[in-house]
C-alpha cells in the first residue's frame, strides 16, 4: 500500500504514534510518506520505503496568520498525485483531517479512490474539539473520513457523545510500543547520571501543559520523599515548568528534583526509573505510561480517560482520582519502600506491554483496517 501520514512533529503522543506506525509500515514493505511542517522527532531519515515531505508555509505581509491548513492540503495533494497514494492517514483531527479531505477534493477525479483515515488522539476532541469555533469543523472532518479510529474505548465513547456519530463508525486501535527498543535493561550507565546510588528514581515525562497536572507531580513526590530517599526526574518542557520549580522550592524538595528539559531517546532513561508518574487530568491513552511499562517500570497515574485500559490498578501500577496527590504520594512511597512489590509490578508491567500492546501484534491490525477501508466505496 502507499500511505501518506499527516502528523504534528512535536514532542507529543500523536506525532510519536504516527511516526512509529509509518516506520513499522515501511519496514513491512509499504511505501510511506510522512507529511508535516518539520521532521517529527522520532523520524529517522534514510530508511527504506520512508520519505518525509515538508509543508512549506510562506510568510506574506497580508497574512497575519499564514494559512498552514491550505499549504498542508496543497502538499498532501502533490504527494498523493506524485506517488499515487491509496490512503491519507490524518493523525489528529484539526487541521489534518480537513486538509486531507480538501486535498482529495482538489484531486477531482484523480482523488476518487484515495481513502481518508483519521485517528483521534484525545485533545483534538476533549480540548480543541470543544472550542465553539472548532466543534463543527471537527465533526465535518470526522464525517468526511472514510475511516475513523480512536486510541482507546473511552475516547470512542466520548466521541460518540460529543460528535454525534455511530459506534460502528469508530474503530478502537490502541497505540503500540516497540518492545525491542523499550526494554528493561537498556543503558544502565545512565542511572548513575540521574541519581545517587542510594536514591530511588521517580520519573515524569510530559509537555508540562495544565492537562498533565505537573504540579501534582511535585506535590505527591514531596509527600513520598518524606518516607524514602528519592529523586524526581522531570523530563520535558512546557508552560508549567516554572510553576513546578517554584512549588518544589516552596515544598522544600528543590534539591531532590531534576528538571532535565526534553530528551528524545527516552528509552534510555525509562528503565532506570523505579516508578513512572503520570497524574494527568485526562489522557486518552497515556503512551508515555505504556513506554515506561515496556521498560518494566510500574506506573502511578490517574484513573482518567483511557489510562485504566493501559494500566491495571494493583497489578502493574496504582490509579487514583486526578488531583488526589495524597493517595498518589502514598502509592509512590509504597512502591519505593517495597522492593519485592516494585519488582513484581514492574515485571507485570512489561508483561502487559508485550502481550497487549506489542508493535508486531498491532501492525497487522492497521494493515487489515486500511484494507477494509480500501474495499469500501470512497466517501469523497
Ligand atoms: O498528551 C499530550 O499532550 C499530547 C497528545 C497529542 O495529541 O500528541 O497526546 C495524546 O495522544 C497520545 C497518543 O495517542 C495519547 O497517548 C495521550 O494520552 C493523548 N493526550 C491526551 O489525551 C491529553
Amino acid at each position: 500500500m502507499k500511505i501518506g501520514i499527516v502528523c504534528y512533529p512535536t514532542h507529543g503522543g500523536s506525532g510519536v504514534v504516527a511516526t512509529e506506525l509509518g516506520t513499522a509500515l515501511a519496514e513491512n514493505g509499504h511505501s510511506v510518506h510522512i507529511i508535516s511542517y518539520a521532521i517529527p522527532f522520532r523520524f529517522e531519515s534514510f530508511r527504506k520505503n520512508l520519505t518525509y515531505h515538508e509543508v512549506e508555509v510562506n510568510a506574506y505581509p497580508l497574512f497575519r496568520y499564514p494559512p498552514y491548513d491550505l499549504a498542508l492540503a496543497g502538499t498532501i495533494m502533490e504527494v498523493a498525485q506524485q506517488y499515487g497514494l491509496d490512503v491519507i492517514h490524518a493523525h489528529y483531527a484539526i487541521p489534518h483531517a480537513i486538509s486531507g479531505h480538501l486535498a482529495r477534493e482538489m484531486l477531482n477525479g484523480d482523488g476518487k479512490n484515495i481513502r481518508l483515515v483519521t485517528t483521534l488522539h484525545g485533545t483534538d476532541i476533549t480540548i480543541i474539539g470543544q472550542q465553539r469555533v472548532f466543534q463543527r469543523v471537527t465533526k465535518f472532518g470526522i464525517r468526511k473520513s472514510d475511516g475513523v479510529t480512536s486510541v482507546s474505548q473511552e475516547l470512542k465513547e466520548r466521541v460518540i457523545e460529543t460528535i454525534d456519530c455511530r459506534a460502528q463508525d469508530i474503530e478502537v486501535i490502541p497505540n503500540f510500543v516497540d518492545t525491542e527498543r523499550f526494554t528493561t535493561d537498556c543503558c544502565q550507565d545512565k542511572r548513575a547520571q540521574m541519581a545517587a546510588p542510594d536514591e530511588k528514581i521517580v520519573l515524569h515525562v510530559s509537555n508540562f501543559r495544565e492537562v498533565k497536572r505537573p504540579r501534582d507531580v511535585v506535590k505527591a513526590f514531596a509527600l513520598a520523599a518524606k518516607d524514602v530517599k528519592a529523586r524526581l526526574v522531570m523530563i520535558g518542557d512546557g508552560p508549567e515548568v516554572g510553576a513546578c520549580k517554584e512549588l518544589a522550592r516552596e515544598l522544600g524538595v528543590f534539591d531532590r528534583v531534576t528538571f532535565a528539559g526534553t530528551y528524545d531517546a527516552i528509552w534510555e532513561l525509562l528503565p532506570q526509573a523505579d516508578v513512572f508518574f503520570l497524574p494527568s487530568e485526562y489522557e486518552s491513552f497515556g503512551l508515555s505510561a505504556l513506554e515506561a511499562m515496556a521498560c518494566g517500570v510500574p506506573v502511578v497515574a490517574s484513573n482518567t480517560g483511557g489510562l485504566p485500559e493501559v494500566v491495571a490498578d494493583g497489578v502493574n501500577g496504582f490509579l487514583h482520582a486526578p488531583g488526589n496527590t495524597e493517595a498518589m504520594g502514598e502509592s509512590i512511597s509504597k512502591l519505593l519502600r517495597d522492593e519485592e512489590l516494585r519488582s513484581k509490578m514492574g515485571a507485570a508491567a512489561r508483561e502487559c506491554a508485550t502481550s497487549k500492546f506489542r508493535r508486531e501484534a498491532l501492525l497487522p491490525v492497521w494493515e487489515d483496517y486500511y484494507q477494509r477501508i480500501l474495499n469500501q466505496p470512497a466517501k469523497g
